[in-house]
């Protein structure tokens, strides 16, 4: 029976294994084949001399990344991965690869992203990609777990929807029988509208669809966005909850994902430390204007090269709070004392935002003002604002985008290699 290749030992005799051809040497009367599955590598051993004929013709006709079953002895070897090798009896090609292969997945010729996410299939056959993709589950793991573990609801809204959340740009149609319809942008509305059915603490983990024309390392046109809605908590609440769960996550990976770690020469992974700095937008933008060159003034927006600026000063993961609130959207709640100003937060990483959240107004008149304000009609909001006269609770709420937390944790160059299959401008295949 077949055993995974990370716990064949010396110890344990005689064993069978699967998986794929990594790497071919022929030295003459010896050839050296590795063979890896998801769980590890072994270095397969043929002596040409003693070896069974069966063996020797299949290894003359194996092709590197075909997937073989082989079955013999296990020695203990030194200078072999993992300290043993197998002495095939049996070595059987269950599928040959075509060769040349579209990728090298040893990495010793480097590949392009694009080149890499065209055969994302071979591409995650490398085990530093899919560390990658286990770390990026044991972070929905952990953060699912968090949710259950704080009384949590785990909900599911629709992703074909009638209005926009966000503004009226960015969005998808998509064809839908005789009317108009989009993909969703956030699940921003229907969260809210779950307070409104007295559920006090939702999450939901899902795709977001943004049509933003953006070709940078970290936009998506879909994205994964893990969202929070809690009733009777304020736009600091949630922010706490947001640090403890940042904290929870990259323990959790700490202490399960080591070889991954390990994997991708992550030596220096640390935990951050709750609790999170508190950085006014306003003393934000007079770090950026002492560092960019660029014009900024209060009430722009935190551009790419000021989130860096910002973010080289600061060290480590922090809030920028008390936003203007003419730049946020219609659901922030504003200040009493000065509605300039609203209870909404972003929380950044030194390179990017990772997360947006707020305290929301929870008052429907205030809201049906607040969006006019915007410029978007409050009546193609009925659906949305109807909730909020039938006893709507003091509510907040935060996004937090999964690709973006993972490529920041993992030290990633672009976001596009935190997504299996990414999706930008130029890529909707495969
Ligand atoms: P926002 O639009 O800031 O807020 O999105 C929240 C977080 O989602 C991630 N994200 C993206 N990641 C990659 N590519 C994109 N195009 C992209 N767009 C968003 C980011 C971002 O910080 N409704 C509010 C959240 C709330 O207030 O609860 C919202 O959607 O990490």
């Amino acid at each position: 029976m077949r055993i995974p290749i990370q716990s064949v030992t010396p110890a344990t005799g005689s064993a069978e294994i699967i998986g794929w051809v990594h790497e071919v040497r022929d030295l003459g009367g010896l050839a050296f084949f590795l063979i890896r599955d998801r769980t590890g590598i072994i270095q397969v051993t043929v002596p040409k001399k003693k070896a069974p004929e069966s063996v020797l013709a299949a290894i003359k006709a194996v092709s590197r990344e075909s997937v073989v079953r082989v079955i013999g002895n296990i020695k203990a070897m030194e200078k072999a991965p993992g300290g043993r090798e197998l002495v095939p009896d049996v070595f059987e090609i269950i599928n040959a690869s075509e060769s040349p292969l579209p990728l090298d997945v040893v990495e010793k010729v480097p590949a392009e992203l694009d080149t890499r996410l065209d055969a994302r299939f071979l591409d995650a056959r490398r085990p530093r990609v899919a560390a990658v993709f286990r770390i990026r589950s044991a972070v929905i793991h952990a953060i699912t777990a968090y949710f259950e573990k704080n009384g949590f609801t785990g909900i599911t809204t629709p992703k074909i929807v009638a209005a926009a959340t966000e503004g009226g740009t960015e969005l998808f149609p998509i064809a839908y029988f005789d009317k108009e319809a989009f993909l969703n942008q956030s699940p921003q509305l229907y969260k809210q509208m779950m307070m409104a059915a007295g559920f006090e603490k939702v999450y939901e983990i899902g795709p977001i669809f943004r049509a933003e024309e953006h070709n940078t390392t970290k936009h998506l046109n879909e994205a994964t966005s893990i969202d929070i809605e809690v009733s009777f908590a304020d736009h600091n609440e949630v922010m706490k909850i947001l640090e403890d769960l940042i904290v929870a996550t990259y323990a959790h990976v700490k202490d399960t994902c080591g070889d991954q770690i390990a994997n991708l020469e992550l030596a220096d992974f640390t935990v951050p430390k709750a609790p999170f700095t508190r950085l006014p937008y306003a003393d934000a933008i007079e770090i950026a204007k002492k560092k960019i060159d660029e014009p900024i003034k209060y009430g722009d927006d935190i551009s790419s090269a000021a989130e860096r600026a910002i973010g080289a000063e600061m060290g480590s993961h922090y809030f920028i709070v008390d936003w203007p609130t003419e730049i946020r959207p219609y659901y922030a709640m504003p200040y009493e004392d000065d509605p300039s100003i609203c209870r909404a937060f972003d929380l950044m990483h030194p390179r990017m935002e990772l997360s947006s959240g707020a305290q929301r107004v929870h008052q429907h008149d205030l809201l049906v003002q607040q969006i006019a304000k915007k410029g978007l009609n409050p009546e193609s909001f009925e659906f949305y604002l109807r909730p909020f006269r039938y006893g709507m609770p003091p509510h907040a709420g935060w996004g937090l985008g999964a690709e973006r937390l993972v490529m920041t944790m993992l030290n990633l160059g672009n976001v596009r290699e935190a997504v299996l299959f990414p999706r930008d401008m130029h890529r909707l295949v495969p």
